[in-house]
């Protein structure tokens, strides 16, 4: 019996830690390695999947460029001079994808923007692609002794995931 217990105990304890273990934000840098620049690929955002809690990493000269978001009317007329909605200018920014939708980015210096420093970002939800809940069936063994063996299952499993 206790062997059985041992198992159901390992068993309770490997399915927490998958179910535990976060979703691990995203630090996207725009342009990949040409960074933000007129070298910047158009096509960085491809193939990403961009979800709430990550953010984007701008980097770039500051003396050259800058960041602003702006409406989807004025992304399409490279229009920085409209309803801006956001700039920012530090040379290294960060910005948090906060909500799930559209944002368009231009750069707003010169006609930096009509020669391709532009993208739109599109957020997806994160619950879309968190886990489901445990059925509460599960719930009614987990003993003292077990929530002690999935903490134990946890911690070694954070420890393994920053390898
Ligand atoms: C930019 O947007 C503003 C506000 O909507 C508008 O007044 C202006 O004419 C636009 N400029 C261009 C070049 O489209
Ligand atoms: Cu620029």
């Amino acid at each position: 019996m206790a062997s059985r217990q041992v198992l159901l105990s390992a068993a309770a304890a490997i399915a927490a830690a998958f179910l535990l273990a976060p979703a691990s934000a995203e630090v996207f840098t725009v342009g990949d390695a040409a960074g933000w620049t007129l070298k910047y690929p158009a096509t960085w955002t491809e193939g990403k999947t961009f979800v709430v809690g990550d953010s984007l990493m701008f980097t770039y000269p500051s003396d050259k460029h800058n960041v602003m978001e702006v409406t989807g009317a004025d992304f399409k007329a490279c229009n920085v001079t409209g309803n801006v909605l956001g700039t920012w200018n530090s040379g290294s920014d960060a910005l948090p994808l906060a909500k799930a939708g559209r944002r368009w980015f231009v750069c707003g210096v010169g006609n930096h923007c009509a020669q391709g420093m532009k993208f739109l970002v599109v957020t997806a939800d994160s619950t879309a692609q968190s886990p489901s809940a445990p059925p509460s069936s599960s719930a009614s063994f987990i003993s003292g002794a077990v929530s002690q063996a999935i903490a134990a299952a946890g911690a070694i499993a954070a420890a393994a995931f920053m390898f």
